[in-house]
């Protein structure tokens, strides 16, 4: 064999040796089950089941199944049929139901940190809100779950809040005196609203409808989308455009589940939960968009707080928010200001 010969035919050989090995290795990696069980979650939420995360929801279960082969089977139960935030975190603490979405709201009883979502015009758009919820701060925060008993996966919307109301016309803070105001059950919330003159309850978002149409309460604030699918707005004649808070969801599994799932189980639920986020984003911004249309349609009155409304009610709130302040942790509610600060620039 001639050196030249010998050196191609060994090169010939490399390469073929190699393509079998790769080949191989293609072959062993399909051949390799993934290591996924057959599973059932429950997966309960509050809102309704046509609402825009009522439908991210659904895309999320259709995302598991796929990304698992449909091993994992995501049944969804909408409407608090499976009971409120609070008792589905709970439940989910307690391992009776793997997963849920709950507003940040009532997480503030757990891990007081998340009060900070209940300030006033923290975040000025919703750019801003995924640039400091999909960041270190919001990571952060998600981790101080995990020793309650919870696993926080990624932050999906609830969304800017709006006032609604069956006694009058709301376009400035102090129409709200005397307004018998639902808001969500944590200090801050509550403190916000007493401090605004309003007669805050606390209540169960499951308790909501029911309570407007018996006018055990006024009112209530809640994102656009939520006013429509929630039918809020068939006993409920008067809307403000207040947008006085950003509040997060944020998506939940069960640790004691979680703990007994195999790597590839959680690569899955992680993946699923992050594509649905791009999803359940879109869906309630457009859906925001379709409500405030849908409501002046259904003969809502809408009225707006201006931005020198908006500029007051900081300077009034400015004692309280600074009490809050101390009572959320100062050091969180600085860091997610200049996070916010850092997300407005861009
Ligand atoms: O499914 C989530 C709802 O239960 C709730 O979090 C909605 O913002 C909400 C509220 O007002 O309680």
């Amino acid at each position: 064999m001639s050196n030249l010969f010998k050196k191609t035919f060994n090169l010939k050989n490399a390469v073929l040796g190699f393509a079998a090995v790769a080949a191989l290795g293609v072959a062993s990696h399909d051949v390799m089950a993934k290591d996924i069980k057959t599973r059932v979650v429950r997966f309960g939420y509050g809102l309704a089941d046509e609402s825009p995360t009522g439908k991210a929801t659904r895309y999320f279960a259709e995302q598991v199944k796929q990304l698992s082969d449909g091993k994992i089977n995501v049944k969804t139960y909408g409407n608090g049929a499976l009971g409120s935030d609070e008792q589905m975190q709970n439940a989910l603490i307690g391992g009776s139901q793997e997963m849920t979405f709950v507003s940040t709201a009532p997480l503030a009883g757990m891990v007081k940190e998340y009060g900070v979502f209940d300030l006033p015009f923290l975040f000025d758009n919703e750019k801003v809100a995924d640039y400091v919820l999909d960041g270190p701060e919001g990571k952060k925060l998600l981790d101080k779950l995990t020793d309650k008993g919870l696993i926080g996966l990624v932050y999906w919307e609830n969304g800017f809040r709006n006032i609604t109301n069956s006694r009058h016309e709301i376009s400035k803070a102090k129409d709200l005196e005397g307004i018998k105001l639902r808001v969500m059950q944590n200090q801050v919330a509550l403190s916000v609203f007493k401090g605004l003159g309003a007669n805050a309850i606390p209540m169960p978002f499951t308790e909501l409808f029911t309570a407007l149409e018996t006018k055990t309460v006024d009112g209530q604030e809640n994102p656009l989308s939520t006013i429509q699918t929630s039918k809020f707005y068939e006993v409920q004649p008067y809307l403000t455009i207040s947008n006085h808070v950003y509040t997060p969801f944020v998506l939940l599994a069960s640790k004691k589940w979680w703990d007994g799932l195999s790597a590839d189980e959680k690569g899955v639920i992680e993946q699923a939960a992050k594509e649905a986020q791009t999803f359940q984003r879109k869906e309630s911004r457009e859906g925001n968009i379709t409500a405030l249309a849908y409501l002046k349609d259904h003969g809502l009155k809408v009225s707006e707080f201006s931005t020198a409304e908006k500029e007051k009610i900081r300077e009034d709130l400015a004692p309280i928010l600074a009490d809050l302040k101390v009572k959320i942790g100062e050091p969180t509610v600085d860091a997610i200001l200049a996070e916010a600060k850092k997300g407005q620039a861009l």
